[in-house]
């Protein structure tokens, strides 16, 4: 077991360091306010991500995945935390390391491992793979490789919520990197002064491959990027579930409302270098082992079993049960085939522009 992120164990299984127990939890959330099926909901969506891309790892070094692999192995919080502060029909926008995004939306993990190895039962048909997982159903727009071109595309789909009269939101997603191109201020512009829908969330995890926050700007705390339109902006504890997910919900009711954009600056971390061919020798072995003592799933388990609301024992019955799904997303991606040949003329838009409606 030792990939288990169990109380005394580490998070992730290159590290042996075995993190301290934290407090329960921060920002004074109580198990009265979140029922055991929240907190379960949570604790699940966060170990499938995890244990999902320790397995992709592991394919990625046997070749079996192949192109780009941008792990999520850290910053699961956010993933999880989003996802039950928002609707199934509100939409959700992304960039490259989105696997995790993926399946928290409901993408099964049977398409998302397909998509990674480029089989025909991928969630993108294969065409994609792991930069592009998508899916109309689940509202899940992508799976972006431009760094920051998903911003104004987020800011067009809130957009297209506000124009279709609908009370849906878009939440956007983006990196600390992606946070210093220029589309983010015309979008954070027209998404002010428009009141679209959109939460704008920046995942600093103070890396944009290997140059760090720091070495990017002298504005390093992100969320003050918001300010200079008035857009209401705050950090995060983005190893925090219960924060994620309490910031958002705040964000999204201000959206529904009708009262315009929020920017939330999430701060985390990636455990794995920017991708899987970085050693990430930019950053130190004490900076990481840092990071990981607040890890988010064993956060959540103290929190479970100090407040025994799970034992140790349901708390491995879930973990071998994650790693029997994600097992079987393998060889259902092993025994699907690839895409023909004919599949490169389907799924190009040649068509006319059918968005504008009709008054
Ligand atoms: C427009 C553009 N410029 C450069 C790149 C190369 N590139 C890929 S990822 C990346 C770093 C982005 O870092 P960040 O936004 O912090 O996201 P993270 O990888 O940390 O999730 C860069 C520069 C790119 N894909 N697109
Ligand atoms: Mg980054």
């Amino acid at each position: 077991m030792a990939t288990t992120p169990r109380k005394p164990k580490s998070a992730d299984s290159k590290t042996a360091a075995a993190p301290k127990p934290q407090a329960a939890r921060t920002n004074g959330a109580s198990k009265q306010q979140y029922d055991k099926n929240q907190m379960l909901t949570w604790y699940e969506q966060m170990l499938m991500m995890r244990r999902f891309e320790e397995k992709a790892g592991q394919l990625y070094g046997q070749q079996k995945i192949k192109g780009f692999c941008h792990l999520y192995i850290g910053q699961e919080a956010v993933g999880a935390g989003i996802e039950s502060a928002i609707r199934p029909d509100d939409y959700v926008i992304t960039a490259y390391r989105d696997h995790g995004q993926a399946l928290v939306r409901g993408i099964t993990p049977n398409a998302v491992m397909a998509e990674l190895y480029g089989k025909t039962t991928g969630c993108s048909k294969g065409k994609g793979g792991s930069m592009h997982m998508f899916s109309k159903e689940k509202n899940f727009v992508g799976g972006h490789g431009i760094v920051g071109g998903q911003i104004p595309l987020g800011a067009g789909l809130a957009f297209a919520a506000k124009y279709n009269k609908t009370d849906n939101v878009c939440i956007c997603l983006f990196g600390d990197g992606a946070a210093r191109q220029g589309a983010l201020h015309e979008a954070f512009n027209l998404a002010m002064l428009w009141k679209l829908p959109v939460v704008f969330v920046c995942e600093n995890n103070m890396y944009a491959m290997g140059t760090s926050v720091e070495r990017t700007s002298n504005v390093t705390d992100i969320a003050d990027l918001g300010k200079a339109y008035y857009m209401p902006s705050e950090q995060v504890d983005g190893m925090d579930v219960v924060e994620v997910h309490e910031r958002t919900l705040a964000a999204v009711e201000r959206c529904r409302k009708g009262d315009g954009p929020v920017f939330l600056e999430m701060r985390t971390y990636r455990y794995r270098g920017h991708s899987m061919s970085d050693p990430a020798k930019y950053r130190t072995k004490e900076e990481l082992e840092k990071y990981k003592e607040q890890d988010p799933i064993i956060r959540l388990q103290h929190y479970l079993m100090e407040g025994k609301i799970m034992s140790e024992a349901e708390l491995d019955a879930i973990d071998e049960r994650i790693k029997a799904q994600v097992q079987e997303s393998v060889e259902f991606a092993e025994n699907s085939p690839f895409p023909d040949a004919e599949e490169l003329w389907k799924d190009v838009y040649v068509g006319d522009y059918p968005f504008v409606r009709e008054e």
